[in-house]
């Protein structure tokens, strides 16, 4: 088994690898369909054997799942489905006893509609609560402004009970929080100590760069006070100085992540930046554009030597939000296998915190449902607006098909057997079909499988320092179709080289590395030649 990290010190993140478990998909323990918090409990030899050091949990608190968690009701409770708060703390201990921190999902932009604050807010306009919330007087028939929300529709909701609007980037069940009230930003500090005082340690904070918003500005993200108000939340919450964060910031550039991963600890340990992320569409998301990989290596150029030692990357490929990389990035046909092995030599060779989502190190794919059958809240509002804006049927689903955050969410697949073995009843979303010959059992016997295969990557972190702490210099950027970069330390460098097309295509090993050792590779070397989707980390 793998050396464990020691986590008494700031900065343990730095050489360790987290997973990313979405707990609704990831196992069902009571047959209800739904994962849940003993279904994780049963799994975590099997993300120990892996290696990983953390794992991201989604949201677990108690939340209407109006955005499947993304929308607390209780900050300090658990969602009832998903188990108790004694499952919970067996879940902390359980994993701590195998050396894998939880890190906790907070929503801190905003809360539930159903939270207690929110319902207290809408009593009246003099009511204690009504200011952690963001309002806007006016009358039933216009709107504040013309902001439209992240899920379709206004930024901006009547509520009759006070004769005012409330302002939501998401949602409509998901009222934003007024980070302007002091005794908001208290409450919240309090519920983060209560949650470290439970042993978690750490905690990644979704859309964290939109809670300094100004509305009448149109401002979201970014806001003035950002800067400001994430200094205090690390003094007053993350005092800790061993807890590891992760902010999601889908508006961070490498500048901004220097502010929020700067090594004195002042803001996070890191960011989710999503440069990358956005390279292959145009415009939304759901407007697919092929991926230019000489764009694509800049971006990953950009963030590897603008971090280095000024900041801190993370580094990932899927998400609960995205579709399945092995889909969108490599061939979940033929090359499956291989292609996602190569998508992870790329990302797994780079300086920064890896995080694997649930499935990734299975090579899961992408599925096609039917429209009744999807079941986010982003999708149904988009399949409604975009047919009502004349869009046709057939492109809507083809860009749900690309997009889709369903894609992410269909059951993790353990075995061949019914619902993947996932659930003894009816899944909440269907399993994919192709756990027939996608699933954790075959692939755990499988010294060849994309599981080993990541296994092995995550302990090559470990122990190769220039992967940890080597600069990063890309080769060839202009090549259509070869991704390959050096790591460098003074003792080491390592060479790591991805074929990141389906096609053959010529690439000479530099004379320095003809005669390195090989630490992985996706499949035997030819002279000269990269087979589709072939990949390689060589030392010398
Ligand atoms: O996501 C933020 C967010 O903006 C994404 O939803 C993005 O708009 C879209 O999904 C791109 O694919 C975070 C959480 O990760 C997401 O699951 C929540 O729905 C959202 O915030 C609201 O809490």
């Amino acid at each position: 088994m793998y050396k464990r990290l020691d986590k008494s010190k700031h900065g343990w993140w730095e050489s360790a690898v987290f997973y990313q478990i979405y707990p609704k998909s990831f196992q069902d323990t009571d047959g209800d369909g739904i994962g849940d918090l003993k279904g994780i409990i049963q799994h975590l030899d099997y993300l120990e054997n892996l290696g990983i050091d953390g794992i991201w949990l989604s949201p677990i608190c108690d939340s209407p799942q109006a955005d499947n968690g993304y929308d607390i009701s209780d900050y300090r409770g658990i969602y009832p489905v998903f188990g108790s708060m004694e499952d919970m703390e067996e879940l902390i201990a359980q994993a701590k006893r195998r050396g894998i921190s939880i890190i906790m999902d907070l929503v801190l932009n905003h809360s539930s509609d159903e939270h207690f604050w929110f319902q207290q807010a809408l009593k009246s306009r003099e009511n204690p609560y009504h200011d952690y919330y963001v309002w806007r007087d006016g009358t039933p028939d216009c709107p504040p402004n013309d902001m439209r929300a992240c899920f379709g529709g206004s930024t901006w909701t009547w509520a009759e009970s006070v004769g005012q609007w409330y302002f939501h980037q998401f949602a409509v069940k998901q009222p934003d929080l007024n980070w302007e009230n002091p005794k908001l930003r208290r409450e919240l500090y309090d519920m983060i100590r209560f949650w470290v005082e439970k042993g978690i340690e750490g905690f990644r904070l979704d859309v964290i760069d939109q809670i300094a918003k100004e509305p009448d500005l149109k401002i979201t993200g970014n806001g003035p006070r950002l800067h400001e108000f994430l200094r205090e939340l690390s003094r007053e919450a993350f005092c800790e100085k061993c807890l590891v964060t992760v902010g999601e910031a889908w508006g961070a550039d490498v500048e901004r992540a220097k502010l929020y991963s700067a090594p004195d600890a002042s803001e996070m340990s890191m960011v989710f930046q999503f440069e990358h992320i956005c390279l292959d569409q145009q415009g939304e998301k759901w407007d697919v554009a092929p991926l230019s990989l000489p764009r694509l290596k800049n971006v990953f150029q950009r963030w590897q030597n603008g971090l280095h030692g000024q900041g801190w990357n993370s580094l990932f490929l899927d998400n609960h939000d995205l579709p399945r990389i092995v889909s969108r990035w490599g061939d979940d046909g033929l090359y499956r296998e291989r292609s996602a092995k190569m998508l992870a030599t790329m990302i797994h060779g780079m300086e920064g915190t890896p995080y694997i989502y649930q499935g990734e190190e299975l090579a899961m794919t992408n599925i096609r449902l039917p429209l009744e059958e999807y079941d986010d809240i982003e999708t149904k509002n988009l399949y409604s607006e975009r047919i009502a804006r004349g869009y046709s049927h057939e492109s809507v689903m083809n860009s749900i098909y690309a997009r889709g955050r369903d894609n992410a969410r269909t059951p993790m697949q353990w075995t061949d057997g019914e619902n993947a073995g996932f659930t003894s009843g009816k899944p909440w979303l269907p399993v994919n079909p192709n756990h027939a010959f996608i699933n954790a059992a075959q692939q755990v016997n499988d010294p060849n499988s994309v599981y080993h295969y990541y296994r092995q990557l995550i302990a090559l972190r470990k122990e190769q320092t220039a992967i940890q702490k080597g600069t990063f210099t890309l080769l060839c950027p202009d090549d259509e179709r070869v991704f390959a970069y050096t790591r460098d330390t003074e003792q080491e460098h390592i060479l790591v080289v991805c074929n990141f097309s389906g096609e053959e295509t010529a690439f000479v090993v530099p004379e320095a590395y003809r005669s390195a050792e090989t630490l992985i590779e996706n499949m035997e070397a030819s002279e000269g030649v990269l087979k589709p989707y072939e990949a390689r980390m060589l030392k010398r």
